[in-house]
């Protein structure tokens, strides 16, 4: 009897945790993801700087933490939407248009890699799109968003980084969604570390000249 108690809380637990897929951690709320690093993020992509529609079929289209472009040639969209909207997937601010189809792929390239990013996903109808981080150690890990309207993220807390999400069709039925509220935080970068390593190396020493008094 009380195992059974053991195991019911066990279970209640583990499904409180968000789900694990190896070192990476993916959320569903944005608040819960952003407690996941040490804020605050690198970055915040809502596309409100663009006055026109802008393609990203042909060439990339550059935000500066991250550009955007299509691979494939099977969609006639993919473009920064702005007002007045071209496009039905949107919440009402400018955003990006994403379509992707079986011949038709978007791929997002860091400036530098990310280890957390999220997004508000619009009208993705969960089962029809992959999200495929791809890894600084040249690994791929395919996610896919649960809600058709809401919040994607992800954590990597195994000191590797993403530096490319491609966004695909994840069977043969094409899907029109949108992409906004786009946040990430950036790997550390070395130079950082040095700096925390040279103040730690001077806190030392000076505690060490007071000692000496
Ligand atoms: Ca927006
Ligand atoms: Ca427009
Ligand atoms: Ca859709």
């Amino acid at each position: 009897m009380r195992s059974l108690v053991r195991g019911a809380s066990l279970s209640i637990i583990l499904s409180l945790v968000p789900q694990l897929h190896g070192a990476i951690i993916t959320y569903s709320n944005r608040t819960s993801w952003q407690s996941s690093f040490a804020p605050p993020s690198d970055f915040f992509v809502d596309f409100s700087t663009f006055t026109q529609d802008s393609s990203f079929r042909t060439s990339a289209v550059d935000t500066g933490p991250f550009a955007l472009q299509q691979l494939g040639t099977g969609s006639s969209q993919n473009l920064v939407d702005t007002a007045a909207f071209n496009l039905m997937d949107n919440n009402g601010t400018n955003y990006a248009a994403n379509k992707v189809d079986p011949n038709t792929q978007v791929k997002m390239n860091f400036l530098i890699p990310v280890v957390a990013w999220g997004a508000d996903f619009y009208d993705a109808i969960p089962g029809l799109i992959d999200v495929v981080l791809s890894l600084d150690d040249n690994s791929t890990v395919t996610y896919q968003p649960s809600a058709i309207d809401g919040f994607f993220g992800f954590f990597v807390n195994d000191g590797r980084a993403v530096t490319m999400i491609t966004f695909r069709a994840a069977g043969a039925q094409g899907q029109h969604f949108g992409l906004d509220d786009v946040e990430g935080k950036f790997i550390p970068e070395p130079s950082t570390w040095a700096l925390v390593a040279s103040g730690l190396a001077l806190a030392f020493l000076s505690r060490r000249k007071l000692f000496r008094r």
